[in-house]
């Protein structure tokens, strides 16, 4: 890896540190974005331009850098920061390559750090309870040991803003126990058709930010066609304890806040149990109508289809200045065929020159060949055209970012 020497001359455009690329992901990512990456009416000139300059593609500094997002905030990335309720990290998007789209432990987002008086995970146990004829406590180390790999997902706080720069968003892969798997030896008495999981949620300090608490309610059916798993890894390695060590639920497609961590407690419960706090606190942000005083009012918190660019690259080409956009899409139940991009109120949406979606968790990378017509401020959205297809934040300029484009 080494630094591109240019990026430093252009003040204010570029990141400094985030100028990094590895020869082999220029090339890989040229591959894998296919024919249309980087071609302009002289395609086949860049590509003898590539090969030409296979020994060192940098030596003529074609990346010139990535541009800083304006409008949003100077939030710290991958920085933990705070204690408790009120601890945060955001994840730098801006660094995430295609080819490895899991986001290592140490920048994986973090809403809500672990609790100063969490008890000794060795003795963890979990209780299966509430209406049931038996009570069953699950050991940590046998849910341990029942661990199998679950997968790659998406995770995403419901209250991922502009503010925190869109960093409360990751993915990991993950391991874990079906959470149908845990449940299945314990007998439910009838009449309790809806399943209360919390976690541990008592603090020393009281938060700036937060309430304490955070539970979910869901149903039989939710937890089983979701996939819904207790972690115990993540990474390949112990969970964390910010991240919810020594067990956590993860319910792949649906917001980070049903997510519950250092869970402790699974009750079954009546039809008509009340929401819970955690429930009331996130009913705007998982766009649910009004404030339901019932669990079973609630609509699933799910995901549903987003998309947003992560970087703005400068390249010289030819002599000439070219921007590639690199974005993410994610959420929804299925693959969209076409992704349309805009830049500013007064342009077209025009197809995203290289999206391929073919599943919707985790996540999805694109790119889009961008030559601005003039210098300015641009504000870029994303939208899918299909009709059927429910994007609601999306639709609702949420992901908007906007770009300074000083020279084209
Ligand atoms: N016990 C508990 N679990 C919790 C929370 C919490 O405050 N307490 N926050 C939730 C929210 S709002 C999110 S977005 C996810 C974040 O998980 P992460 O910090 O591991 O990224 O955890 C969820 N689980
Ligand atoms: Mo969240």
């Amino acid at each position: 890896m080494r630094r591109i020497s240019q990026a430093s001359s252009l003040p204010g455009m570029l990141h400094s540190t985030k100028t990094y690329l590895t020869r082999r992901s220029l090339l890989r990512r040229t591959l894998l974005s296919g024919s249309a990456f980087f071609f302009d009416s002289r395609g086949i000139a860049l590509l003898s331009f590539l090969r030409a300059q296979q020994k060192d593609p940098f030596a003529n500094g074609p990346l010139l850098g990535t541009l800083d997002f304006i409008h949003e905030s100077s939030a710290p990335l991958n920085t933990l920061q705070g204690s408790e309720l009120d601890g945060r990290l955001n994840s730098d998007l801006s660094s995430v390559e295609a080819q490895s789209p899991i986001t290592p432990v140490k920048n994986f987002y973090v809403r809500t750090r672990a609790s100063e008086l969490l008890p000794d995970p060795a003795t963890w146990q979990l209780k299966i309870g509430g209406l049931v004829e038996q009570p069953i406590r699950l050991e940590i180390e046998a849910l341990r040991k029942m661990a199998k790999p679950m997968g790659a997902h998406l995770m995403e706080c419901a209250g991922n803003v502009r503010l925190a720069r869109f960093g409360l968003l990751s993915v990991g892969e993950w391991a874990g126990v079906l959470v149908s798997e845990a449940l299945d030896n314990a007998k439910v008495k009838s009449g309790a058709p809806r399943i209360l999981i919390s976690g541990f949620d008592r603090y020393a300090r009281e938060s700036r930010t937060s309430i304490p608490g955070a539970s979910w309610v869901f149903t039989r059916d939710q937890l089983e066609k979701s996939g819904a798993f207790l972690a115990t890894e993540l990474n390949g390695q112990p969970l964390t304890k910010d991240h919810g060590a020594p067990v956590r639920l993860v319910i792949p497609g649906w917001y980070g806040c049903t997510c519950i961590k250092w869970v402790n407690e699974i009750n079954f419960v009546r039809e008509d149990v009340e929401a819970t706090s955690q429930m009331q606190e996130y009913a705007a942000r998982t766009m649910q109508k009004g404030v339901p005083a019932l669990a079973r009012d609630f609509q699933p918190a799910v995901i549903e289809q987003a998309a947003m660019p992560i970087r703005i690259e400068k390249w010289s080409v030819a002599g000439k200045i070219q921007y590639l956009v690199v974005g993410i899409a994610w959420g929804g139940s299925e693959p969209v065929k076409a992704l349309e991009i805009r830049f500013n109120p007064e342009e077209d949406y025009v197809p995203v020159d290289n999206f391929h979606q073919v599943k919707n968790d985790p996540w999805t990378f694109w790119t889009h060949n961008w030559s601005p017509q003039a210098p300015g401020i641009y504000a870029i959205r994303l939208w899918v055209k299909e009709p059927a297809v429910e994007a609601r934040r999306l639709d609702s300029g949420y992901y908007v970012r906007s770009v300074e484009i000083t020279e084209v």
